[in-house]
């Protein structure tokens, strides 16, 4: 589900992608991959690889470890944070944007948001289509570094 239609690039062939998913919620972080998995298939990526972690916050230093790999030409976060089960919401919520941000800036992989943060489950569950538009944006950005370098190169 999508507030704001975007024209996705669709083609994410000789393209590989790491998944890292949190397991907290996992009733809905099951769906959110489901989702992103179905994006890439469709868009025929050549590869995806997934990766667990406990909770939301583990999601940053989870993706600087894979994108410090160099197999992966982008990372696509996923993650639930729900306010109705926890006092900590907003550090757990605010840590995991900061975090994926600033390792994409630090290590120019890039990383999709797929992390939902909603005030409760029947939110989270409406969004967990949330997954496909982590993976085109993936898709998106992975090809932007390299149409970058090509036209650096002519
Ligand atoms: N992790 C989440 O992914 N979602 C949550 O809603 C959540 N809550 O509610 O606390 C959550 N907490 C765990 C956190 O991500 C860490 O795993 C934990 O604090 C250990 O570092």
């Amino acid at each position: 589900m999508s507030n704001q239609p975007i024209e996705w690039v669709h083609n994410a062939q000789g393209l590989t992608f790491a998944i890292v998913v949190a397991r907290f919620n996992r009733v809905i972080t099951d769906r959110l991959l489901e989702s992103a998995r179905q994006a890439l298939d469709r868009a025929g990526a050549e590869s995806s690889k997934i990766f667990h972690v406990p909770g939301a916050f583990e999601l940053p230093l989870a993706a600087k470890m894979l994108a410090h790999t160099h197999a992966y030409h982008a990372i696509i976060a996923l993650g639930a944070v729900i306010r109705g089960e926890t006092p900590h919401f907003d550090f757990v919520a605010a840590e995991a944007a900061r975090g994926l941000q600033q390792v994409a800036l630090e290590t120019g992989v890039p990383i999709a948001f797929g992390v939902l943060t909603t005030d409760t489950m029947e939110q989270a569950e409406a969004r967990v289509g949330k997954g496909a538009d982590a993976a085109m944006t993936a898709i998106e950005m992975a090809r932007f570094g390299n149409a970058i370098g090509k036209a650096a190169r002519s």
